[in-house]
């Protein structure tokens, strides 16, 4: 296979950024079935791209966040394809990379749950640091000419202070932190090593209803629809006291994919530049489904208690009631070491790429608990017609 000879030129010398300059594009994408993956992928569709994912193959299901955008591959006007590959599998990636010649790799495959790598320091070294250097040796290797986005993270910044850009040194404090840090270097060592159009996305916090359903967000408010529906009693969390600078994931896919259109290739921070607790991201959710929440004790002990109901949540479980307890603290959830203040200043993104955030951090908690609401009502219709549908069966 013949190898590359980067010459130090990138492959495109005018940024593009409309739609039809952007039509049968390629564009590969590591991690397609995950949060941002599923919205990328459909931002690239819309932008004319086909776009080939990499899944991984499970025992059962996992490509609900993108199963409303596949056409089966026979189909003549199929834009999506999915290929079996795994970041450990670098034969594989060197295949895919050399079969598919992407245009452009948006890289965003990894072990991304801060709490899980400090159980699984190892793996996640592999899977989200290594897995960044068996891509670029992938594309090395492959001989392929394209650009590469890496999914770098505030979470690399750790405990250096804020505002965090593209100059704050990083001090990460965890073995993901670490491990992205690693893998922003490589990154960066191929494009300065190399010539490879590789740039880093330093994204800081971004939810979604499709937030994975264990980050806090979204298990805030999957949680608070539970309770609704009288399907949960409480909710444990961890560290109530972390703050973070919480933007909203479609927008920050957007920036993914205007990095990877600019002149040369470079790193941008993304960030709202707000930052909220993981208190007031509950106290907010809360109180959008009509629970005002009252905390008491401290430490360990804090409790989120019932201040008041508001008509917001009719129907009310029936046994619900001012002074009632709905959240406590489970230790199981604080890590040994936690970012305790991230706000990233984005204004270098603001100027060269053009790019602000659209959604803000109260519209997004909104969105958030309005989706995960919706689900379990339909979910409840669905069932109350199949109830239906039995009662008048066992009647004939
Ligand atoms: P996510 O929902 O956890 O998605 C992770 C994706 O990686 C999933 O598609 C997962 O596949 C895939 N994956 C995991 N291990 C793999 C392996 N060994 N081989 C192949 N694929 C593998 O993460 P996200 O929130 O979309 O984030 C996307 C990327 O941005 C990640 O790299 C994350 O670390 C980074 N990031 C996220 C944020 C944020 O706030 N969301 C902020 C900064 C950076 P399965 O579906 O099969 O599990
Ligand atoms: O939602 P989290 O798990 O997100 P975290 O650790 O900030 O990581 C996320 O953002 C990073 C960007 O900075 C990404 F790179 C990374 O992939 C991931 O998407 O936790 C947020 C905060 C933490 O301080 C945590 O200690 O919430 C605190 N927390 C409190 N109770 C909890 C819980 N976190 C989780 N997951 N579960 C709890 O019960």
């Amino acid at each position: 296979m013949e190898r590359t000879k980067f010459t130090g030129k990138h492959s495109r010398e005018k940024p593009s950024t409309s739609a039809s300059a952007s039509t049968c594009r390629k564009a590969l994408i590591t991690g397609i079935t995950g949060q941002d993956g599923s919205y990328l992928a459909e931002l690239l569709l819309s932008k004319g791209y086909k776009v080939h994912g990499l899944i991984r193959r499970s025992s059962t299901f996992n490509t609900e966040r993108i199963d409303h955008i596949y056409v089966d591959p026979h189909d003549s006007e199929a834009k999506l394809f999915l290929h079996y590959g795994d970041m450990t599998d670098s034969g594989q990636l060197t295949n895919l990379i050399y079969n598919v010649k992407p245009d452009e790799i948006y890289h965003l495959a990894a072990q991304s749950h801060v709490r899980v790598s400090f159980d699984m320091p190892e793996f996640t070294g592999d899977i989200t640091g290594i897995g960044t250097t068996r891509l670029l040796e992938a594309i090395r290797r492959s001989g392929i000419k394209t650009r590469f986005y890496q999914a770098s993270s505030s979470e690399m910044f750790g405990d250096s202070p804020a505002p965090q850009n593209e100059e704050t040194p990083f001090k990460p404090q965890s073995p993901y932190g670490a491990a992205k840090v690693y893998a922003y270097w490589m990154a960066r060592n191929y494009r300065e090593g190399y010539g490879m159009f590789a740039v880093n996305g330093i994204l800081f916090n971004h939810e979604s209803p499709r937030r994975g359903e264990t980050f806090v967000t979204r298990k805030t408010t999957r949680a608070l629809a539970r309770i609704k529906f009288g399907l949960q009693d409480k909710l444990y969390l961890g560290n109530l006291e972390a703050k973070r600078d919480w933007g909203y994931a479609p927008d920050y896919v957007e920036a993914m994919w205007l990095m990877l259109q600019q002149k040369e290739p470079d790193d941008f921070v993304i960030a709202t530049g707000e930052t909220h607790s993981v208190k007031e991201f509950v106290n907010l959710a809360f109180a959008h489904a009509g629970i005002e929440i009252e905390w008491k004790g401290k430490s360990k002990s804090e409790k989120g208690i019932i201040r008041s109901l508001t008509s917001n949540l009719q129907p009310l479980p029936s046994n619900m009631k001012v002074g009632d307890c709905l959240i406590e603290i489970d230790p199981r959830y604080f890590r040994p070491l936690d970012v305790e203040f991230l706000q990233g200043d984005a204004s270098k993104a603001k100027k060269k790429l053009k790019w602000e955030p659209k959604v803000r951090f109260k519209e997004m908690v909104k969105i958030m608990v309005d989706s995960d609401i919706k689900d379990l009502e339909e979910m409840k219709q669905c069932q109350d017609v199949i109830r239906k549908l039995s009662d008048n069966k066992s009647r004939q």
